[in-house]
């Protein structure tokens, strides 16, 4: 394949798509929220008693976010949202003093709980804070984990030998997803690189981070990060994939050199923060393989598109491996 040639092609001079937009987005906005809020954005996605559960973030008009769980039966519609915020920041917590943002669930089989990795935004920053629960009610703050500045962060749902591992991204030398190794979930370390943003004048070039937590897969961790491009008129957030090794997922098998996913409706390009796509949370329906990837558009409002896992795989499959693998 020559460096011309796009991976997405369609076979009629388009590329193909591998996400279909929900055709009644957005899903959620601020004027379905039970009380009064500025925008609803980047929710973290779970089954939960059989249902479709997001956390979303919300933010009121100070500017500070909370977190607030909807639940609905197919994920689409009729969605059932809490009367009040369901994970506030905690006065006992400073790093929470300035909100939290942009949720993570993982479950977590060994322990029969979730855990929600979140932005806890400080007074000197935005750290990576854990919190564990078993109802969407009740939560178990670990408190942070990553230092200022760190955020989209998500765990693997199982140990590898004896080691959890976290996914984040910390400011430093550039903007790039790092991997982190712990026994205990408190205590992390043997941090390293796992997706570098690219520099130049790539559509990931000035930032990457996490989007959607792990998913696993028979042909390895499917992961979907998000990336940036600083432009004259302001940051453009799209998504990418990379495929990592099922067994040793610090390593890169493949990624994407081309976006799959960018702000192009009406909803992803005005709002709060125009030209914003920022998923942090998918489901995978195991009956039809398909995926629903849920996101915030335009820092405004919770959209909805849905994409075949088999096209994925066979997608990314066909993409390079990284070089510095
Ligand atoms: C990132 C995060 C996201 C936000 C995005 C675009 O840094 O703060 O919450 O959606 O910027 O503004």
């Amino acid at each position: 394949m020559s460096h011309f040639e796009t991976r997405l092609k369609a076979g009629d001079n388009t590329f193909k798509e591998l996400f279909h937009r929900y055709p009644y987005n957005p899903i959620l906005m601020a004027k379905d929220w039970p009380y009064p809020v500025n925008v609803v954005l980047n929710p973290a996605a779970a089954i939960f008693d059989g249902k479709i559960l997001l956390l979303a973030r919300v933010e009121d008009r100070r500017g500070f976010s909370h977190l607030t769980k909807a639940v609905s039966d197919d994920g689409i519609s009729n969605w059932v949202i809490d009367k009040i915020p369901t994970l506030s920041p905690s006065p006992d917590h400073p790093e929470e003093a300035w909100g939290i943002e942009d949720p993570r669930i993982t479950y977590i089989e060994e322990l029969h709980k979730y855990a929600i990795t979140y932005t806890a935004y400080s007074a000197c920053g935005p750290v990576v804070s854990l919190a564990l629960t078993d109802d969407f009610t009740n939560f178990e703050r670990l408190g942070p984990i990553m230092p200022p500045e760190d955020k989209d962060a998500t765990l693997f749902p199982h140990k590898f030998g004896k080691r959890w591992l976290l996914i984040h991204r910390p400011i430093a030398h550039g903007a790039n997803i790092w991997v982190s190794c712990s026994e205990n979930l408190r205590y992390w370390g043997d941090h390293r690189v796992l997706i570098n943003s690219r520099g130049g004048s790539w559509w990931d070039g000035s930032k990457v981070g996490i989007s959607a937590q792990p998913l696993e897969t028979p042909k390895g961790w499917l992961i979907l990060y998000h990336g940036v491009r600083e432009t004259a008129s302001g940051a453009l957030y799209r998504l990418g994939f990379a495929l990592l090794d099922l067994e040793n997922p610090l390593k890169v098998l493949h990624r994407s050199d081309e976006w799959v996913f960018g702000p192009q409706e009406y909803y992803e390009k005005e709002g709060d923060v125009r030209d914003v796509v920022f998923p942090c949370g998918w489901i995978l329906n195991p009956t039809d393989n398909k995926i629903k990837m849920y996101y915030g558009a335009a820092d405004t409002c919770i959209a909805l598109a849905s994409a075949s896992l088999d096209e994925i795989l066979d997608y990314i499959e066909s993409c390079p491996a990284p070089e510095d693998n």
